[in-house]
Parts: C-alpha cells; structure tokens; sequence
C-alpha cells in the first residue's frame, strides 16, 4: 500500500503527532474547569485532536513497521512501542467512553483509565523525541500539499464528531445521555442516591452535629459562629453537580445563601476571595462576588445530606466542576488573595 499519496510526509506526521498530543494534553486539563456551556469548545476541540490522532497514529505505525519486528527491538524501540501501544489504549478509551463503555475497575472506571492512559502519552512521547528527535528543516518541502491533508484531516475529524452525537442517539447507546463535559447522568433528583465521590484519600470520620460549628472569618466586620440549628436554611437552588470522573448528577440543594453569611458578618474593604474548608483540610475559593450567588447545603432534594455527600454542610457552586463543591465544610474565610495552597491540599487532604 502506498500511505505517502494519501498521507502527510513523514516529518508532517511526526509534528502533527506532536501538535495533537499538546492540544489533546492542554484541553484534557482544561477539562477540568468546563462548568458552563461557554466552554463546551474545550472538550470539542479534545475530540476532534483525538480524531485527528487516529489516522496519524496509524499512518506512523505504517510506516516504522518493518523497524519493530521481534529481532530488531533495541530499547529505545520498545520503549516507542509502549508510546504506541499506550496513545492507542487512550485514544480507544476515549471513543469507548463517547459510545458509552463502561469498565469496572473496583473503585476506578473506563472514564479514570482514559485520564490515566491520556497524561502517560506526553512523557513518553517526550522521552521517544529525545532519541528520535529530527529538525523541522525539511517539513516545509510538501509545505502545501500537507497543509491541505491537514486542513481536509482536521475537517473530517470535526465533521465525525459532529455524526456521533445522532449515532449515540440512534442506537441508544449509554453515551447518548452524555452533558457537554463528556459526564454521564446519575441519580438525578433522587436525593442522596448519587455517586460518593473524594478525592484520593479524604475519607472523615462522620461530623459530630453537636460539636460542628461553622465559623465566618477572616476579612469581616464580625466574625461568626453558627451551630448547625442556626444556620439559616431559607435557600435553594437547582444545580448540576459534574465531577471530573465522568457523571453528572442534577438536584434541588437547600440551605444557606454565602451571601446572607457575609451580609450577616460584613466584609471589609480589601475582601476579594471567599475560600470555603473542609473539617479535613480541603479547601477551595470563589471569587467575592460568585461566592456571593452560592448555596452552603443542609439538604439536598429535601433530604438531609448524608455523611458521605458533605453532611453537615456543603458548597454548592453552580457552573464550578465538583471537586470544587467542598463537603463537611467548617470555616467560610474571606480573604484578599487567594490561597495557592488550596491546589495541593485537594490532592493530599486526608494524606
Ligand atoms: N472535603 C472534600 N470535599 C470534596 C471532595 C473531597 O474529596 N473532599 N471531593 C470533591 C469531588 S472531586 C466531587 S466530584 C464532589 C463529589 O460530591 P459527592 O461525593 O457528594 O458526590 O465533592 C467534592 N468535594
Ligand atoms: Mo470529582
């Protein structure tokens, strides 16, 4: 088979490998901050790099066949090997997970196995261009024509996700209920019978209601203390908690506006972040203002929170991806900066 008539040139290949991988990298990332429909983009663009991918991976492959049979793998060549066999595994994964795979992977799924797959591409493929690595020089020699598979490659890359959605639809897959964010709905409006899900390893003893108090500090007039039958439960709001692990899930949160809280305390001047504190050291900040539009929660759906979803209190912030909505929280801080130590307190909290 002839791959070069319909293929890139090989350092075309090489580089666009290199350019999806980065854009499949930065947008898997950003991923994470796709809370509103705005951002949808991000993940628009994740497939169709990821579709664009495909081909590429396979055209290489075509390519450096001869140089992986059994008797002439060096090290460096498994190690590329793994790369291909891994970027493979990621980019099955995905599609897996857009027609709606599922994997039971005891407390990990298809959609953790994806993510993990996808962040081994980058390092590797780092580690095969410090062996591989050949100058750009000569990229520019088929400069039009490649460009032009390119143009047409990304465009049927657009175009096949544009198809997918109806294909899930048609055949009624477990994908065809997918949000925006490539989530999965689960348990809506069923109280608490939704996923349980913390990050690494925060995992409390339940909250003494007795003993908790919730505490209003830092740059306010007052500070204040509430007792779990003081906190004001005269708010509620609809909202779709979306966890970064793949589902969604849609309720009725009832409980405390953080806007009465500050009203109640006054904030001073310099007041710019509210960071909200889990009894395990979790911790997370909105800006002044959206903090103001957020709802602390007793009940969700008209049941009291369990322990497991944040029982006695939690943030519920419309529009912020779920590991943003603090559980157990104990502290609301005002404060004129924002705490870069919240970044590496989600991953050790409960260490
Ligand atoms: N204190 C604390 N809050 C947390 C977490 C955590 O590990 N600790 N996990 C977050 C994540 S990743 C998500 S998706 C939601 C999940 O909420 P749920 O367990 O009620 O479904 O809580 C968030 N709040
Ligand atoms: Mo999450």
């Amino acid at each position: 088979m002839d791959v070069g008539r319909y293929a890139p040139s090989a350092r075309a290949v090489d580089w666009g490998l290199f350019a999806a991988v980065a854009v499949l990298l930065a947008t898997g990332v950003a991923t994470m901050f796709t809370g509103t429909p705005s951002t949808a983009w991000v993940i628009d663009l994740h497939a169709v790099a990821g579709v664009v991918l495909l081909p590429l991976v396979a055209v290489k492959l075509w390519r450096v066949r001869r140089r992986v049979a059994p008797d002439r793998l060096t090290g460096r060549r498994m190690l590329s090997l793994v790369l291909a066999v891994d970027a493979t595994a990621a980019l099955a994964t995905g599609v897996w997970w857009i027609f709606g795979g599922t994997l039971d992977l005891g407390p990990w799924g298809l959609f953790h196995l994806h993510v993990g797959l996808g962040l081994l591409v980058p390092p590797l493929l780092l580690w095969h261009l410090r062996y591989r690595f050949h100058s750009p020089g000569n990229v520019t020699r088929h400069g039009r024509r490649d460009a032009l598979r390119y143009a047409g490659l990304v465009t049927a890359g657009a175009l096949l996700w544009r198809v997918q959605r109806p294909v899930n639809d048609a055949i009624d897959t477990a994908g065809a209920d997918r949000r925006y964010t490539g989530s999965r709905e689960e348990g809506s409006g069923d109280g608490n019978r939704f996923p349980v899900t913390s990050w690494v390893a925060d995992d409390p003893d339940p909250v003494d209601a007795g003993q908790w108090r919730l505490s209003v500090t830092g740059r306010v007039g007052t500070a204040r203390s509430y007792t779990l039958a003081d906190v004001p439960g005269d708010a509620s709001e609809e909202a779709i908690l979306d966890c970064t692990s793949g589902w969604y899930s849609g309720h009725e949160w009832r409980g405390v506006a953080v806007g009465d809280l500050l009203d109640a305390a006054g904030t001073a001047d310099a007041a710019a972040w509210v960071q909200f504190r889990s009894v395990t050291g979790y911790r997370w900040s909105l800006p002044l203002s959206e903090a103001r539009d957020a709802v602390l929660a007793t009940h969700v759906d008209g049941e009291r929170l369990s322990h497991g979803h944040g029982f006695p209190l939690r943030l519920v912030a419309p529009g912020r991806r779920g590991f943003q909505w603090v559980k157990w929280v104990e502290e609301v801080r005002v404060t004129r900066r924002r705490e870069l130590g919240e970044w590496l307190a989600i991953f050790v909290s409960g260490v």
